[in-house]
């Protein structure tokens, strides 16, 4: 047992002489873990730095691609900077229970205190057609019909409602483009689902005159164009369609009064906003028929000519785009692409076709099709490249 006991010791003693001292594991690890440190914190300061100052890191990043990008031929005249230091901060936020809104918000200062106010069509919603105005206006809306719509101001410092106009109809457009009482404030025109056209005081928010079609199935689109009945106020040009029939109108309004100066049948469903085409022989209406399943043109017209009409010929109208399926529904964009100052038609068909039109002789300059699919939205026109000629 005794000589056992010794060689046991001996064992021992032998194992933890032989076994590496704590040191040499102790000092890469310390070395490790202060590179880790190391590391940690740089990654730190570099989220603080970039946080802090976006600007700066941003321009190192312009100039290193600067350096490395093909010399551009047109880089003297243009230079396009990427946004990238704004910061978006809620000035006021205002709740409107129970309206819906489809319409453009227009600015305009409508209290004279130097700030824009911010302008809106509304409407109710279905149930002012279910439940008797008289109920519905009184328990729901807290005024007396009607209420089915209107348009209101929102003060563009504290977001009140400085004014609102209540109609029997949702608005859902509206333009604020001239001033037609000549107070020194640009009116709204206001166009509703039911086709109503109002022109609304904006100093007040009263109607300086209505203009109904009958029903609901009355669509009427438009927007002010220069005096044509040579009382020196700026009048109408719209477009009228009642889905029942297949007939649709183009019609010129009074801006004074708002009656028809003229109202002429153009053969088919009108669901595009006509529109003036300024040429150096005169201004010529631009327009499109037709609906999404029926076929379709896009057409000019002499103004000054049209005016004398009550049923256009064929030899008043230049069809200059014809879709033998769907309708043109959508406004065209009105810009010099040519170089001849004479504004050319930039138009998106339904078939996802944009076509370009040179306003001169009206012929195509070219068109681009996404195969397959639709279009419903006017093209957005900008500078894209650098030569100084509108892209869309
Ligand atoms: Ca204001
Ligand atoms: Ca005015
Ligand atoms: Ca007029
Ligand atoms: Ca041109």
């Amino acid at each position: 047992m005794a000589p056992r006991r010794k060689t046991g010791r001996h064992n021992i003693s032998t194992k933890i002489k032989n076994k590496p001292p704590c040191r040499a594991f102790c000092k890469p690890c310390c070395y490790f873990l202060a590179a880790l440190s190391v590391l940690i914190g740089l990654i730190i300061l570099v989220i603080i730095l970039v946080s802090i100052f976006p600007l700066p890191l941003d321009r190192i990043h312009n100039w290193i691609v600067s350096k490395f990008r093909a010399k551009d031929p047109y880089e003297s005249f243009i230079k396009l900077l990427p946004c990238s230091d704004y910061k978006i901060i809620d000035v006021w936020t205002v709740n409107l229970p129970k309206l819906t809104t489809d319409s453009p918000i227009i600015l305009l200062d409508v209290n004279n205190d130097g700030i824009e106010d911010a302008l809106f069509g509304f409407g109710t919603g279905d149930n002012y057609g279910i439940i008797p105005p008289d109920i519905f206006c009184s328990v729901f809306m807290r005024v007396s019909p009607p209420c089915e719509g209107g348009i209101l101001a929102l003060n563009g410092v504290t977001g009140e409602i400085l004014w609102r106009y209540w109609i029997n109809d949702t608005i859902y457009f509206i333009h604020c483009s001239k001033d037609i009482n000549k107070d020194g404030l640009n009116d709204c025109l206001i166009f509703g689902t039911k086709g109503t056209i109002t022109l609304i005081n904006t100093r007040n928010g009263t109607a300086l005159w209505n203009h109904h079609y009958k029903t609901q199935e009355d669509i009427v689109l438009g927007s002010f164009i220069p005096d044509q009945n040579n009382d020196t106020i700026d009048d109408i040009l719209a477009a009228h369609t009642n889905l029942l029939e297949d007939e649709g109108h183009i019609v010129i309004l009074s801006g004074k009064s708002g009656k028809i100066i003229l109202e002429i049948p153009i053969g088919a469903k009108i669901f595009y906003m006509p529109q003036i085409l300024h040429r150096p022989d005169g201004d010529y209406i631009l327009y499109g028929s037709g609906g999404p399943s029926t076929a379709g043109n896009l057409s000019v017209a002499m103004l000054k000519s049209y005016l004398s009409l009550t049923s256009p010929s064929s030899a008043d109208v230049i069809d200059i785009y014809h879709d033998p399926h769907n309708g043109v529904m959508i406004q065209s964009i009105l810009v010099d692409i040519t170089g001849d100052q004479i504004p050319d038609i930039i138009t998106a068909m339904y078939n996802s076709t944009i076509i370009a039109l040179n306003g001169q002789n009206f012929s195509k300059i070219w068109n681009f099709t996404i195969e397959n699919s639709r279009s419903n939205t006017v093209p957005i026109p900008g500078y894209f490249n650098n030569d100084n000629i509108t892209d869309f």
